[in-house]
């Protein structure tokens, strides 16, 4: 089926399908069963953004007010080697930072040549402020790094819009503020964006929703970058808070809400692919978009080992196998979900779905950490966006303290009809019910979207079978 953000397949050139068919980020249907490492190499940046304070990570990639332990590049391959042999679903591996990967060339070039030598099997991916992408285009293309990703905020040539974010980009070896830096960064990041697709890199764009300061110019954002074959438009929304230091959060220009993103993306149109499932992931963030088990990966695990020994961990063959099996999961994943298409106008429900990945309804409503939340009606359905919160409703028993954040739960989920769950108790059962939220636990470890589809039907529609 079609699912809003994965452009349709059958429209797309084989050359593409391949590109993106095991990126968790740039297809819907990948992220679900394909995990991604993000390596923090690079450190330094060249703009300053007002939503980013550099004690932590870059927040074009990232949410703000998380800080990732940097890695030299050779400490950045073993730990992908390592990460790899034990997360066999790894396929991508990304520089996001800490900085801008572009500002630290050294670094990021250095760790994909040797990724290149190692681990040939997996796709690279690279996010950038754009400033530095025409100078660096070269070596782009020399490691084949496919997949690009530009954060581009504004396309206003006045630089009014654009003045607002940026206090100041460091150009020619100077400081330009206002909006001459911003004329100066967007004149670069269209030249590169430019470049890129030419080379036939694919691009995604992403886009900080800044209430206040640009978020009735994103239409206009994502009409250029669909003028300039931008194969991907991600709106994140400005995530703010004082104690983050930045310039936005001591200044009082508030996080953009759900309502704020759906706006967004209604106002783009349907003509640009428009990415919903992205996670903000930190600048290590390593597995499944939905989780971070950059924990779990610590150096003293990763560092001592030779490049012989982690040669062997790694174990391409046993990695080519799990993908191989995969690919079939999926295809017969898409054969359950083939009679679901997209959705048409008319009345529709929000639903929201717990899982831990593969494509199926397998989590328990207690210990869920994040919604999928989907838009549905009698003629099909659409993945709107994910939604996430700080702690799931059941800590488990050695974590309880007799409370839990279901009042958070149903602030979050105050506008879904109905809840699709591998299993709720009564009592949360019973809360959900004070915001007319259904709860519906028949479809444990069943495919989402025929779920999505068929429950909505069965709760809500003409109660006719599908097909
Ligand atoms: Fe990382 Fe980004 Fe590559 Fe993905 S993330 S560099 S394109 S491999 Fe993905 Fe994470 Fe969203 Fe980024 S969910 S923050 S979009
Ligand atoms: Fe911060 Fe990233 Fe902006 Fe640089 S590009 S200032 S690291 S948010």
């Amino acid at each position: 089926m079609s699912c809003s953000c994965t452009p349709q397949t059958n429209d797309l050139e084989q050359s593409v399908m391949d590109k993106i068919n095991n990126h968790p980020c740039y297809s819907q249907q990948a992220h679900q069963h394909y995990a991604r490492i993000h390596v923090a190499v690079a450190p330094a940046c060249n703009i300053q953004c007002n939503y980013c304070n550099r004690k932590y990570d870059c927040s074009n990639e990232s949410r703000p007010g998380v800080t990732s332990t940097k890695l030299s590049p050779e400490e950045a391959v073993k730990k992908v080697l390592y990460v790899g042999g034990e997360i066999k679903q790894l396929s991508v591996v990304g520089i996001a930072g800490p900085g801008d990967a572009l500002a630290n060339p050294k670094k990021t070039f250095d760790t994909f040549a040797m990724l290149q030598k190692y681990a040939p099997d997996l796709k690279l991916c690279l996010s950038t402020n754009g400033l530095k992408i025409a100078e660096h285009i070269d070596k782009i293309k020399k490691y084949n790094i496919d997949h690009v990703t530009v954060t581009i905020n504004s396309v206003d040539e006045t630089g009014e819009i654009g003045s607002k974010i940026y206090p100041w980009v460091h150009y020619n070896h100077k400081k330009v503020k206002g909006k001459e830096g911003a004329k100066i960064l967007l004149q670069k990041q269209l030249e590169g964006i430019k470049l890129l697709v030419e080379n036939g890199i694919l691009v995604k764009a992403n886009s900080v929703l800044i209430p206040g300061v640009n978020e009735h110019h994103l239409a206009k954002v994502s009409k250029k970058l669909k003028e300039m074959n931008v194969f991907l438009h991600n709106i994140m929304p400005l995530i703010s808070d004082p104690s983050h230091g930045t310039k936005f959060g001591l200044e009082g220009v508030p996080s953009a809400s759900d309502e704020d993103v759906m706006a967004a993306q209604e106002a783009c149109g349907m003509d640009m692919n428009l990415m919903k499932h992205c996670r903000q992931c930190r600048a290590d963030a390593v597995g499944l978009l939905g989780e971070d088990r950059s924990d779990e990966f610590t150096k003293e695990r990763f560092a001592p080992l030779s490049f012989d020994e982690l040669e062997t961990i790694y174990d391409l063959k046993g990695r080519q196998q799990t993908h191989a099996n995969i690919q079939q999961w999926q295809e017969a994943l898409a054969k359950a979900n083939e009679r679901v298409s997209a959705i048409q106008e008319g009345q529709s429900r929000f639903v929201a779905v717990t899982t831990a990945g593969g494509g199926l309804i397998n989590t328990h409503f207690g210990s869920a950490t994040e919604f999928l939340i989907y838009r549905a009606n009698d003629s099909g359905i659409e993945f709107v966006m994910h939604r996430k919160i700080e702690d799931p409703y059941c800590s488990g028993e050695e974590n309880c303290d007799g409370s839990n954040p279901i009042e958070h739960i149903k602030q979050t989920l105050k506008d879904c009809d109905l809840l699709l769950t591998e299993k709720i108790g009564d009592c949360p059962m019973e809360e959900l019910s004070q915001i007319d939220l259904l709860c519906d636990e028949s479809y444990a470890q069943q495919p989402i979207e025929t779920s999505v589809f068929e429950a909505v039907k069965k709760h809500f529609g003409k109660k006719v079978a599908i097909g």
